[in-house]
């Protein structure tokens, strides 16, 4: 399986090649549904899409939600919704991008930088990479260390001004603003310091390491971060 399939429907695209105007759209919908579900529809009027590559939605309430930074650290963390809000907040402002090709312009999010994060926790100086894990059991991806500590990398809470729902893998999931969506992993549980970076999701399905946008997975789209 490929990213394409979840993002457009081979299927969907197959049979909406077939009509016409609007039964064509409506046949390519409801045959991405099929292969998705319907949690993983087009939002209408804001073009975002839910994603979820185990069919399951993990939300924790923010009462009980934690997240745990681990690995090679000098001090494990593990931090409530509300230690997050405690802490100094970023706000960022960007086009959120999907490698398949949708993009929602000016998302606004806040969060708390990860490179602060690392930072408490004492990531050791000899790691290069950081692993991000997701409630779901499934879903990993990883950073380098470098790429870990850039200002647009953050751990968000709140999307457009408000907090972030169980669509979009709330109540906290990464923000990698730079990349391409898959690199921002929702339900997010674990951040582990590793020593190499380990291949993620999508990676084994071929999509780049480094997923930066207009300059991977052999797109040319526009960055705006
Ligand atoms: N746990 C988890 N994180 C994930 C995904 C997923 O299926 N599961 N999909 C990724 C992809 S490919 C994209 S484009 C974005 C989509 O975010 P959204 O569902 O909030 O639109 O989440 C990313 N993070
Ligand atoms: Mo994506």
């Amino acid at each position: 399986m490929v990213l394409g399939l979840l993002g457009l429907g081979a299927v969907g695209v197959a049979a909406g090649s077939t009509l016409s105007g609007f039964f064509g759209r409506l046949a390519g919908e409801l045959s991405k549904n099929a292969a998705t579900g319907p949690l993983a529809d087009l939002i209408p009027g804001t073009g975002w899409r839910y994603y979820t590559v185990t069919g399951g939605f993990p939300y924790k309430p923010p009462a009980t939600y934690r997240l745990a930074v681990t690995g090679n650290v000098s001090r494990e963390l593990t931090l409530t919704a509300a230690d997050l809000k405690a802490r100094p907040r970023t706000k960022l402002t960007a086009d959120f991008q999907c490698v398949t090709g949708w993009r929602v312009p000016n998302v606004r999010w806040e969060g708390v930088r990860l490179s602060q994060l690392l930072d408490e926790a004492g990531a050791d100086s000899d790691q290069h990479a950081v692993q991000f894990v997701s409630y779901d059991g499934v879903y990993t991806e990883s950073l380098t260390m470098a790429e870990a500590r850039r200002a647009d990398v953050l751990v968000v809470d709140t999307l457009d001004g408000n907090p972030i729902g169980r669509d979009h893998g709330g109540p906290v999931r990464m923000l990698v603003a730079p990349m391409y969506g898959y690199k921002s992993c929702k339900w997010l549980s674990e951040i582990r310091v590793t020593p190499k970076v380990e291949r993620g999701y999508w990676e084994h399905y071929g999509y780049d390491q480094e997923g930066w946008v207009g300059r991977s997975n052999g797109r040319d789209d526009t960055p705006t971060t």
